[in-house]
C-alpha cells in the first residue's frame, strides 16, 4: 500500500508590527503575541512580529511564511483613528510614506515589486468576517484601502508570495488603537485589546469555516 505523508495539524500564521510612529506600544504586537502557540479551530498558531521598516518587514514576512508553512495567514496592524476592526480588501503595489518609517526610510511612490500587478485582492473571506464579528458584537467593516505604509507593503508582498497558492487564504486586518493608547489621544476611538483578541479568533475560525468564495452581502462605500 503506498504510503502516505502523516496529516500534520495545519498552521496560521499571525503576524503583527512593532511600535512605530512615537507610540510605546502596537495592538497588533501585542495580539501576534497573545496568539502565538495557541490553537484554533485545530490550527497551531504562529505569531510573530515585524519591523516596521520598508523591506525588513518583508523579508521577516518571508522568513515566517517559509518557517511556518501556514493554511492561513492574518496580518495585523495599527490603524490609529479608524474605530472599527478593518477587513482590508486590496493591496496596491506602491510604498508612499507620509512619515519616515522607524529606520527613517520613507519611500515616495516606489513600486513593491516591479513589474508586479497594480493590487491584488485580499483572499480572506472579508464579508464573512464582518458579519461574523458583529454577529459577537465587535465593531467590524470591509475597508477599501490599508493606505500605502508599511502595512500595505507587508500585505502586497504577502499576496505577491502566495499568489500561485490556491490553498492558503491570506489577508490583512487593520486594528484601531488599544483602550490605553486611545486614552492618550483625545477623541481617538480605542478598543480593549481583550476584545481584539476574539475578533482575531473569530476571524481565524470563520476563514477556516468557509471553503471557498465569500458571503453576498455588500460591504461598499459609495465614496
Ligand atoms: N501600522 C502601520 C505600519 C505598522 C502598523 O502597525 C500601517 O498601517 O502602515
Amino acid at each position: 500500500m503506498a504510503t502516505r505523508r502523516t496529516q500534520r495539524a495545519g498552521t496560521v500564521l499571525v503576524t503583527g508590527f512593532e511600535p512605530f510612529g512615537g507610540e510605546a506600544t502596537n495592538p497588533s504586537q501585542e495580539l501576534a503575541q497573545r496568539l502565538d502557540g495557541r490553537v484554533v479551530a485545530g490550527h497551531r498558531v504562529v505569531g510573530r512580529v515585524l519591523p516596521c521598516r520598508f523591506g525588513a518587514a518583508r523579508e521577516a514576512l518571508h522568513a515566517a511564511l517559509a518557517d511556518a508553512a501556514p493554511q492561513l495567514v492574518v496580518a495585523l496592524g495599527q490603524a490609529g483613528g479608524r474605530a472599527e476592526i478593518s477587513l482590508e480588501r486590496v493591496a496596491i503595489n506602491v510604498d508612499d510614506a507620509r512619515i519616515p518609517d522607524n529606520y527613517g526610510a520613507q519611500p515616495i511612490d516606489l513600486p513593491i515589486v516591479a513589474d508586479g500587478p497594480a493590487a491584488y485582492f485580499a483572499t480572506l473571506p472579508i464579508k464573512a468576517i464582518v458579519h461574523a464579528l458583529r454577529a459577537d458584537s465587535i465593531p467590524a467593516a470591509v475597508s477599501q484601502t490599508a493606505g500605502t505604509f508599511v502595512c500595505n507593503h507587508v500585505f502586497y508582498a504577502l499576496l505577491h508570495a502566495l499568489s500561485r497558492r490556491d490553498d492558503v487564504r491570506a489577508g490583512f486586518v487593520h486594528v484601531p488603537y488599544s483602550d490605553e493608547q486611545a486614552a492618550r489621544h483625545p477623541g481617538a476611538p480605542g478598543l480593549p485589546l481583550d476584545l481584539m483578541e476574539r475578533a482575531v479568533v473569530r476571524t481565524i475560525e470563520t476563514a477556516l469555516s468557509v471553503a471557498r468564495g465569500d458571503r453576498q452581502e455588500t460591504g461598499g462605500a459609495v465614496s
